[in-house]
């Protein structure tokens, strides 16, 4: 199985997917066009968000980073900028990492200082967190959201999300150093061989779509159609978290279970769609999508892993827990 990831509903997935498949047999293939440079640490928030997840080390109330976390380095770092009057650059004074957390970004930093790629460094943890399956970044090379509002700014996609709340009106996205990326080493493989391609329930213009925008992986993903689900992230018209309703709004898409259904037509061959959306599945099914209905909010482990189970058998006809 292989897995278009992004963050929270992502890494859910995920963690119910591995509770009904072999891990061994399971590929994500992850968006890091989120990532960041933080006091000179590279910042990989999915592909954290996913392992620390699948991990189960998860903060799930906060909805990022690991549980019982403290911030005693953020404190120090803020009392030297403050009484200094050093105003960040680098999202410093806005983007908290954790005590814990920083020893991630402080192994990832530093491995890839020593030359390995963020691919390499991420088996590395992978492995650590004993997680049994491939956590792939889409690509090795940088690849930058960029969010342009409508009064004008071009905002990096974490001054978006964190330090203006996703509270803006959006014209335009783009992702800087994807005509030059290239696909990681494993990720076309993972998309061509995998007996089911699930895209996650993710925020489709910043998380999927930044991994669609690699060159090869849109027309990998495009090859194998029959064999492409979609979990829809918006239930009852609204994203159960995150902005992804307002941005597919913002730009001139329906906000809804159709508004999925045409945005993953040339990709998925099926959508999933929760009991709530029952009513629109026809005009799910008009946008040339095959429709499937479930309860797609994922409170726990356990639904997470009915949900993965039924959106394998959707597929395979067959396989569920
Ligand atoms: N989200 C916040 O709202 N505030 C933060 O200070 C913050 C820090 C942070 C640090 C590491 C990390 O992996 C994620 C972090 N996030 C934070 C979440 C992150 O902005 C989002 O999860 C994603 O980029 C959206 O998918």
């Amino acid at each position: 199985m292989t897995v278009l990831a992004g963050g929270v509903g992502a890494a859910k997935f995920l963690a119910g997917l591995a509770e009904v498949i072999d891990p061994a047999g399971l590929s994500a293939v992850v968006n890091v066009a989120d990532d960041t440079l933080v006091h000179g640490l590279h910042v990989s928030p999915d592909l954290d968000s996913c392992m620390y997840t699948m991990a189960a080390v998860n903060d799930s109330d906060r909805g990022w980073g690991l549980r019982g976390e403290t911030w005693h380095a953020m404190d120090h770092l803020r009392r030297y900028a403050s009484a200094n009057e050093i105003q960040h650059g680098d999202a410093a004074g806005w983007f908290s990492l954790g005590d814990r957390d920083l020893g991630t970004h402080l192994y990832r930093s530093s491995r890839m200082a020593e030359g390995l790629t963020l691919s390499e460094v991420t088996a590395e943890m992978t492995r650590a967190w004993e997680l049994g399956c491939d956590l792939l970044p889409v690509s090795d090379d940088d690849l930058r959201t960029r969010i342009h509002t409508t009064d004008g700014r071009e905002l990096a996609f974490q001054e978006y999300f964190v330090r203006e709340r996703h509270d803006v009106d959006v014209s335009a996205i783009e992702v800087l150093g994807a005509d030059v990326a290239t696909p990681a080493p494993g990720v076309i493989a993972a998309i061509e061989t995998a007996d089911v391609v699930v895209v996650a329930p993710s925020n489709p213009v910043v998380s999927i779509d930044p991994v669609l925008a690699v060159p090869g992986v849109r027309e990998a993903v495009a090859r194998r159609r029959d064999s492409v689900i979609a979990v829809s992230p918006i239930v009852g018209g609204a994203a159960l978290k995150g902005p992804a309703d307002r941005l597919l709004r913002d730009l001139g898409h329906e906000a809804s279970v159709v508004g999925i259904a045409q945005w993953y037509a040339p990709l998925a061959a099926t959508l999933v769609i929760d009991v709530e959306d029952e009513g629109h599945r026809g005009a799910v099914e008009s946008k040339n999508v095959s429709c499937v209905v479930t309860d797609t909010i994922m409170r726990s482990v356990d639904v997470s892993a009915d949900l993965a189970a039924f959106t394998i058998s959707a597929v395979l006809g067959s396989g569920g827990r």
